[in-house]
C-alpha cells in the first residue's frame, strides 16, 4: 500500500502532493511502482497534530479518491470520520483505514458496515495532542491484542462482516520506541485474532533510530532501507498489508523474501 498524505504537516511528505493534480499523479506512480492500494489521507496523525476541518479534508480527499478510483486504482482512505468515509466510498475507494478503529467517530461503523468496502482497525488510545501521553503499558503486546480484539467485537456487533477487518497494531501511535519493536516481535500474537494484518512502519521515528546510538536519528527520507527491511520481516510474520512511502523499496524487499521463500513476490 502506497501513501498519498494530502497535507500541508505530515512528517515525512507534508505539502509535496497538497494539491490534486500532485496526489493524482503519485497515486499513479505508486501504483505503477507496484502499489496494490493507494492510501490516501487528509488529516495528518503525527504526534502533537491538530485536528483539520471536516470540510477541508473532503476538500483535500475527495477529488484524488474520485480521479484514481476512476484510472481502476484500489483506493483506501484515511480518515477517522464517518463522513469522509461515506464519501470517499461514494467518490470509488473500496477500503477504509482508520487509525482510530472507529473510535474516534460512533458513525464510523455504520457507515462501513453499510458499504461493501473493507475496514483498517488500527490500535488507538486517543488523538494526536493527547496519544503520547498514552503510551503506558504492563505488557504492550497483549493490551494492544486485548484493545484490538475488544474493537472487533464492537465492529461486528456493528453490522461489519469479521472477513472485512484487517487490524493494525499502531505503530508509533501511543507507543515508545521499544513498544514498537515489542509489537513487531509479537506479530505472531496479533495473527491469532485471527484477521488479515497491516502495518505502517514506514519512515517512522523508532526506525531512524536504528543503528544511531542514544541520541542520533535519521531524516524521515533516510528510513527506506530500514523500513523496506522491515517489510520484508513483516511479511514473513504473516502480514498482509505493508503501508508504505517508498514503494519500490518494499516491491524489492518483498521480491526477494518471496524468491527465499520459493513463492511469487510483490512485483510477479
Ligand atoms: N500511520 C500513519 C497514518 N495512517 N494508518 C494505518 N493503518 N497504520 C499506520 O501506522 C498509519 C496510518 C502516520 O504516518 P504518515 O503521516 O506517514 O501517513
Amino acid at each position: 500500500m502506497g501513501v498519498v498524505n494530502v497535507t500541508p504537516d505530515s512528517f515525512s511528505d507534508g505539502g509535496v502532493w497538497f494539491d490534486t493534480p500532485s496526489a493524482v499523479a503519485q497515486g499513479r506512480l505508486l501504483r505503477a511502482q507496484g502499489a496494490q492500494w493507494v492510501d490516501v489521507g487528509g488529516e495528518s496523525t503525527r504526534p502533537g497534530a491538530l485536528r483539520v476541518d471536516e470540510q477541508e479534508e473532503l476538500r483535500r480527499v475527495l477529488p484524488v479518491v474520485r480521479e484514481l478510483a476512476a484510472e481502476g486504482v484500489s483506493v483506501s482512505i484515511d480518515t477517522m470520520r464517518a463522513c469522509v468515509a461515506a464519501q470517499a466510498v461514494a467518490a470509488g475507494a473500496t477500503m477504509v483505514n482508520d487509525v482510530s478503529g472507529g473510535l474516534a467517530d460512533p458513525d464510523m461503523a455504520a457507515v462501513v458496515a453499510d458499504s461493501d468496502a473493507q475496514f483498517v482497525a488500527m490500535h488507538w488510545r486517543g488523538h494526536s495532542t493527547q496519544m503520547q501521553s498514552r503510551a503506558t503499558y504492563a505488557d504492550v503486546v497483549t493490551q494492544v491484542c486485548d484493545e484490538l480484539g475488544e474493537r472487533v467485537l464492537a465492529l461486528t456487533a456493528a453490522g461489519i462482516p469479521a472477513h472485512r477487518i484487517i487490524l493494525d497494531p499502531g505503530l508509533g501511535f501511543a507507543k515508545t520506541f521499544e513498544h514498537n519493536w515489542a509489537l513487531l516481535r509479537g506479530l505472531d500474537q496479533v495473527a491469532t485474532l485471527g484477521h488479515r494484518m497491516l502495518i505502517g512502519a514506514s519512515r517512522k521515528g523508532f526506525l531512524g533510530r536504528v543503528g544511531r546510538g542514544a541520541d542520533g536519528v535519521r531524516d524521515p527520507h533516510e528510513r527506506d532501507v530500514a523500513t523496506a527491511v522491515t517489510s520484508a520481516y513483516a511479511a514473513d510474520a504473516g502480514v498482509w498489508c505493508l503501508r508504505v512511502h517508498d514503494v519500490v523499496a518494499t516491491v524489492d524487499a518483498l521480491d526477494v523474501w518471496a524468491a527465499w521463500r520459493g513463492s511469487e513476490g510483490a512485483g510477479a
